[in-house]
């Protein structure tokens, strides 16, 4: 139900996969850029109709020329420390995309890891935090849901391997 690999997101054949966006949604470099390259211009403007989203929340596109059905597009903190709220704001993060994906009955969803390329936020704790409301919503709700985490590097993937089996 819960696994980790090491893949291009963008190749995933899920319902949904997460983009790791910033407050704009009109995309930018790393794994967003990769999205809106493989999801073609359709992803692009109907992110322009969405006016944004905050720190901490999420949205739901559709995935266009993706494998995926689905993105949901969440913001994550710019890590400055630790001390600026970064923990909840990534946890609310994982929780936004979660409640969109139960919400709409999805059966598949892949995170990639939300915050800890560009915006610096170290791997391991926020690995801790994905794991754990991932754990949590999927308890709560009671329903199935195959969830991947996705992870660029070889690196990544023992970090998040190691989190699952602790
Ligand atoms: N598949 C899976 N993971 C990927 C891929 C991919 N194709 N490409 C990169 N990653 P980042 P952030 C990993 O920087 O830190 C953008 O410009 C990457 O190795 O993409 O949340 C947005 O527009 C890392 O592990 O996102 C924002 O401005 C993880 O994805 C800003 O970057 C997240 O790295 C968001 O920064």
């Amino acid at each position: 139900m819960i696994q980790a690999l090491q893949a291009d997101i963008t190749t995933l054949n899920v319902d949904a996969i997460v983009n790791a966006a910033n407050g704009t949604l009109l995309g930018g470099g790393g794994v967003d850029g990769a999205i809106h390259q493989a999801a073609g211009p359709g992803l692009l403007e109907e992110c322009r109709t969405l006016g944004g989203c905050e720190t901490g929340d999420a949205r739901l596109t559709m995935g266009y020329d993706l494998p995926a059905r689905y993105v949901i597009h969440a913001v994550g903190p710019v890590w400055e420390g630790g001390r600026s709220g970064e923990p909840g704001l990534l946890v609310s993060c994982y929780r936004k995309s979660m409640e969109i994906a139960l919400g709409r009955h999805f059966m598949s969803i892949a995170f990639p890891a939300i915050s800890t390329g560009v915006y610096g936020y170290p791997v391991e704790p926020a690995a801790r935090i994905a794991v754990e409301v991932v754990r949590d919503t999927l308890k709560a709700s009671g329903k199935p849901m195959d969830v991947t985490f996705c992870c660029h590097s070889e690196g990544d993937l023992s970090i998040y391997k190691a989190v699952l089996n602790s």
